[in-house]
């Protein structure tokens, strides 16, 4: 994500180093000091963290009917989608995340539903990872900068949580707000958003089956770059309203105010839908790159409206002003 002027405080990029990525160059200017050999270069990569420190515990998922890939869709390689992220919280730099995000503690969490229900709830993370059958969901991604990618997520529809809280007749949106801990998160450090993260959906949106609650991809638990250990995908949407590490879910009566709308209202609506003939301000979205497939050079593929779901989400739109309701 890029906004138009970014505020005089925001930081250098060095300055907002997290101390994970600086505790581990301190060691290797201590193990070269002592004379001590470490590995090449790679080993600070997320796949030697997985295989060798932080093995991703199994979470399977029963294939699901609702990963409608096209003929020239294929998954992202797991090193792609490992390692190339957004998370602001842990540096604005694709490759940040997956070094910064290792220390964010995913044990004890909770997730707390509130607001306009019936049964408002404490859920403790091992509750929600049993509440639904999992399933794999194969979903294109569409990032609002212009990539994309084709990841297996694992989880369950975020229906099958709303019917057993309960909303009542007020709630219209539903907000999810991402965790918002200086201590663990040192991109909090800079004033890119206003944190904490929070994004919204129209309850109708929240409640289609396509909406996903992520709990793991690959066949595996979330890493934390990617949003650990809850995180939501809305696959017809831009990648910036699939919030991560979710703590709480609001059900609400007004049209929350998201973190991006507030960032750059011009630029990034509340509904933000994967659309080719609406451009972002400063570039085209008729198109984009595939990460890991697309060279630079390779011709872009051509994004399609709602990102390729429109079968099963135009009807939420019905009579909209897609162009006014960006
Ligand atoms: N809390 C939080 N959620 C977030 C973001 C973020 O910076 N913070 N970035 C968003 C953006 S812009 C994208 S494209 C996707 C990227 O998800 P991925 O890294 O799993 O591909 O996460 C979204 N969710
Ligand atoms: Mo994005």
């Amino acid at each position: 994500m890029l906004i138009r002027t970014p505020p005089r405080h925001l930081p250098e990029p060095s300055e907002i180093t997290p101390r994970t990525v600086w505790s581990q160059r301190r060691r290797i200017v201590q193990a070269a000091a002592a004379g001590i050999a470490l590995p090449a270069p790679g080993w600070l990569s997320a796949q030697t963290t997985r295989t060798e420190t932080r093995p991703e515990a199994k979470l399977a998922g029963k294939a699901s009917p609702l990963s409608t890939l096209g003929a020239n869709d294929k998954p992202t390689p797991y090193k792609d989608v490992t390692t190339y992220n957004n998370y602001y919280e842990f540096g604005l730099n694709k490759e940040e995340p997956a070094v910064a995000a290792r220390s964010l503690k995913t044990r004890p969490w909770t997730v707390t539903v509130e607001g306009e229900v019936d049964k408002p709830r404490v859920f403790d993370i091992d509750e929600l990872l049993k509440l639904a059958p999992m399933e794999e969901r194969v979903y294109r991604m569409r990032c609002v900068e212009g990539w994309s990618m084709v990841v297996p997520w694992t989880g369950y529809s975020m229906s099958e949580l709303i019917r057993r809280v309960q909303p009542n007749g007020n709630a219209k949106y539903v907000e999810f707000v991402t965790l918002n801990d200086s201590k663990q998160m040192p991109g909090l450090r800079s004033s890119v958003l206003n944190w904490p993260y929070v994004e919204g959906l129209r309850i109708d949106e929240a409640n289609h089956p396509l909406t996903l609650l992520s709990f793991g991809l690959y066949g595996e638990l979330l890493p934390n770059q990617n949003g650990a250990p809850v995180r939501m995908v809305v696959p017809w949407k831009y990648g910036f309203k699939s919030g991560k590490s979710i703590v709480k879910i609001r059900f609400v009566e007004k049209q929350p105010m998201t973190a991006w709308n507030r960032a750059a209202p011009q630029e990034y609506g509340f509904y933000s839908n994967v659309n080719p003939e609406v451009d972002h301000p400063r570039w085209s979205q008729a198109t984009e790159r595939r990460i890991g497939e697309d060279g630079f050079l390779a011709r872009k593929r051509a994004t399609l409206m709602f990102n390729g779901y429109a079968d099963q989400v135009a009807g939420l739109y019905a009579g909209m002003d897609l162009k006014r309701s960006f």
